[in-house]
């Protein structure tokens, strides 16, 4: 056992020990309670205590010394307990009022901002288009981003042998039953109209906006993944006009108020008769200019009047019920109102592009 010092000694060890620790601790704003419970342990400690360990050697003390000897210790003992109860409470205050500073905002420091990023364009302009068309009553609609063969193709009047059906184009998933159980990843998002067909009875007004896959090498223009949104109003006594009413108001709430559609005859499977639909340019009101390489008007959607065959496949009776459809791709109409000259940036996350303010 280590050498002890008589209780005078420990005495002034004691003091001499407490002022280290208080200068010790004063960088960090004065005694803490850890400072106590250290020199409670080293002073009062059970087992290592050097008061403890005088205490123990009371029994080897001669006789005649035992009383002068145990009563030293015990005002000794009693005198650190009593400094240290002391310094104790002091600590405690100290150390929750430190933690109250610490929890303590100081509302006159200024904030540190967090980098909240931003809307990414394409959400910003796939907002902006569904706004357009919730103002003229359409709701939005879901669906799954793996599709059977029947939603994605059979049930839309592909026929069997249509191009966009084989591998080439599509990314077919494993996992699927035959034919039109296959499975694949959508190619546009008109499953999610044929869905809500099968499952809601007209008058029908809704937009499908969403993710959709093609097998298309990366380039400028093309991306194997791009965004579409498609619409689709079915009910009774729905004609071309309406087609034509509705993407004219369209054009002009989404591009401007002066904007205007043409519509030239064109094909696709799922719509009889299908147009293509342009806009006036906005960036040169019809005068011609780059943008719309002069022509004063810009390609932005196709259209038709949904085909007998669709509807009655979605179980609606095309005798009874008639009804037109529209679809856009959203990345084309962002490059286009942003002047992006390639559509990877949409997709790189570069944040020197992200972070632009795209409204
Ligand atoms: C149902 C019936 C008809 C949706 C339509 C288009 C025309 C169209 C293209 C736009 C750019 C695809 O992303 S793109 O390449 N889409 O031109 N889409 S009509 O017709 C439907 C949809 C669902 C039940």
């Amino acid at each position: 056992m280590s050498e002890l010092p008589s209780p005078e000694d420990a005495r002034e060890q004691f003091l001499k020990d407490l002022a280290e620790t208080e200068s010790a601790a004063q960088n960090r704003g004065g005694l803490l309670p850890v400072d106590i419970s250290n020199l409670q342990v080293r002073w009062l400690g059970k087992k290592q205590g050097i008061v403890t360990g005088l205490l123990a050697r009371l029994k080897d003390v001669p006789k005649e010394e035992k009383a002068r000897f145990g009563g030293s210790v015990n005002s000794l003992k009693r005198e650190i307990e009593a400094r240290l109860e002391a310094l104790g409470t002091e600590a405690e205050r100290r150390a929750a009022r430190q933690a109250e500073e610490a929890r303590a905002v100081d509302v006159t420091l200024p904030a540190r901002l967090r980098p909240v990023g931003r809307l990414h364009p394409l959400t910003v302009v796939r907002r902006r288009i569904e706004a357009a068309f919730k103002n003229l009553g359409y709701e939005v609609a879901d669906g799954p981003e793996i599709e059977t063969d029947w939603y994605n193709f059979e049930s839309l009047n592909f026929p069997q042998n249509h191009p966009a059906r084989d591998a080439v184009d599509t990314f077919f998933v494993k996992g699927g039953g035959p034919g039109k159980d296959r499975l694949l990843l959508r190619t546009h998002t008109s499953p999610v109209q044929m869905r809500v067909m099968e499952r809601k009875r007209p008058p029908i007004r809704i937009l499908s906006p969403g993710r959709v896959f093609r097998k298309d090498d990366i380039d400028p223009r093309h991306s194997p993944v791009f965004h579409q949104v498609e619409g689709l109003t079915i009910d009774e006594g729905i004609t071309f006009a309406h087609l034509r009413g509705t993407l004219a108001a369209f054009a002009r709430s989404f591009f401007s108020e002066r904007a205007e559609v043409r519509l030239a005859p064109t094909f696709f499977p799922f719509v009889e008769p299908g147009v293509d639909v342009a806009v006036s340019c906005v960036f040169c009101e019809r005068k011609g200019c780059r943008i719309c390489s002069g022509s004063g008007w810009i390609e932005i959607m196709g259209a038709g009047m949904v085909h007998p065959r669709v509807l009655e496949a979605g179980g609606i009776d095309p005798e009874r019920f008639t009804g037109f459809a529209f679809g856009m791709g959203i990345d084309r109409i962002t490059m286009l109102l942003y002047g992006i000259p390639d559509l990877r940036l949409l997709f790189e996350n570069d944040v020197r592009f992200l972070d632009r303010v795209w409204n």
